[in-house]
């Protein structure tokens, strides 16, 4: 049974976890709060950086002496393992710790369930799956990462009301309202990186940093251009801007790109070339950013690269915003053939959320591919 007082605390916790958002990947976000034998609130903390010591640690050393006897209540089961820094297990039995209630089990692979049974064999009454599905969500980058290796992909999409991305000529500019577009200026400073395509860096010669001053980002997202073939046309601004940009392209079509090699905080990766695809197995960019510690990317593109994710099964959520704007069969869809003929094959959304962006909608969800 848990307490209404230790429910709360879970709230308090989770929301903890969250103020390392950006920070922790390729480790969770978590939270902790100590609540003394009497039910007060003594102690607290989270896990700030990967490296950083743990929720678990941070909340004990606040909560000194007035731990002993105490319950903990942490979003993530704690750890056994020796990693980066040593096992929380320990510390809460020699604090004397004597109840813990944990949001979600760790499904990280050093961990084997012996978490709760080492703390259980110490004598400790552990209550575990308290809001769990808040918790698994807070940490679906972390989760996603150890299941797949990959960084989590998220497409962001304009669209007008009939879906269509631009009008027949191309022209798109705005077809989502200013504070959609103030939005979408916040998800690129939260996401680890921003990634488009060749195509959309020669149409629009975008920038693809966060401008507005009242959100300035610790830092710029790093930039990532996909190309098959390194023409970037007459567009530059990309790479004159600050903050480091990742031109990915098979391998090959370096020399195109001695230009853009040396310039301040441009990186070229290469991938194998397949003949088989035009451009790069993106499988392989999303499990490189994530060894680079980019725990999400925020997708802005084309259809063409749009499709491809959904294709390739990449894409993990998409934000597409809903714009009062009609404009016709002639203009542009977001997507080319997804090889979908009949309504049972829809990729269907899960999780969804909807809800106004000013003049516009902005629906949300997570995409769930099927096994079978
Ligand atoms: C965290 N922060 O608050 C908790 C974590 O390399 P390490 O030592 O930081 O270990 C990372 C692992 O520790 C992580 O995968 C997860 O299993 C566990 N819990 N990690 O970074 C925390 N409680
Ligand atoms: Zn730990």
């Amino acid at each position: 049974m848990v307490s209404k007082a230790e429910t709360h605390a879970m709230k308090m916790a989770l929301k903890l976890a969250k103020s390392g958002r950006g920070m922790t990947f390729p480790n969770p976000m978590v939270g902790a709060v100590i609540l003394d034998r009497d039910g007060n609130h003594v102690g607290d903390g989270f896990h700030r950086k990967c490296g950083a010591p743990h929720a678990e640690v941070i909340a004990l050393a606040s909560a000194g002496d007035a731990a002993s006897g105490g319950t903990m209540i942490v979003t993530l089961e704690p750890c056994c393992h020796h990693g980066r820094t040593g096992p929380c297990t320990d510390e809460i039995i020699r604090a004397g710790i004597s109840r813990l209630v944990i949001s979600m089990t760790d499904p990280d692979p050093r961990m084997s369930g012996e978490g709760i049974e080492q703390l259980e064999s110490a004598g400790i009454v552990v209550e575990t799956g308290l809001l769990s599905e808040k918790a698994r969500e807070l940490n679906r980058v972390y989760l996603h990462y150890l299941e797949t290796a990959r960084s989590w992909v998220t497409l962001k999409i304009a669209l007008s009301l009939d879906g269509r991305t631009a009008a027949a000529d191309g022209s798109s500019k705005w077809i989502s309202c200013d504070r959609s577009r103030r939005h979408v200026q916040k998800m690129r400073a939260s996401a680890g990186a921003v990634l488009t395509g060749a195509g959309t860096v020669r149409a629009d010669d975008p920038e693809l940093t966060v401008r507005l001053p009242d959100i300035l980002p610790r830092r710029q997202p790093v930039r990532i251009v996909v190309s098959a073939t390194g023409d970037f046309g007459e567009s530059r601004k990309i790479f004159r801007s600050q903050g480091r940009v990742i031109i990915a392209v098979p391998e090959g079509v370096v020399t195109n790109l001695t230009e853009y090699k040396d310039m301040p905080g441009v990186e070229v990766w290469e991938f194998p070339a397949d003949s088989r695809i035009r451009g790069i197995d993106l499988t392989l960019l999303f499990e490189r950013t994530a060894l680079e510690g980019i725990g999400s990317v925020l997708c802005e593109a084309g259809s063409d690269l749009s499709t491809r994710l959904l294709k390739d099964e990449l894409v993990d959520s998409v934000s597409i915003f809903t714009a009062p704007v009609i404009l016709g069969g002639g203009g542009r869809p977001a997507f080319e053939l997804l090889g979908i003929n009949s309504i049972g094959n829809a990729i269907r959304l899960e999780n969804v959320s909807s809800r106004r962006s000013g003049s516009d909608f902005l629906t949300e969800g997570r995409i769930v591919y099927r096994t079978d």
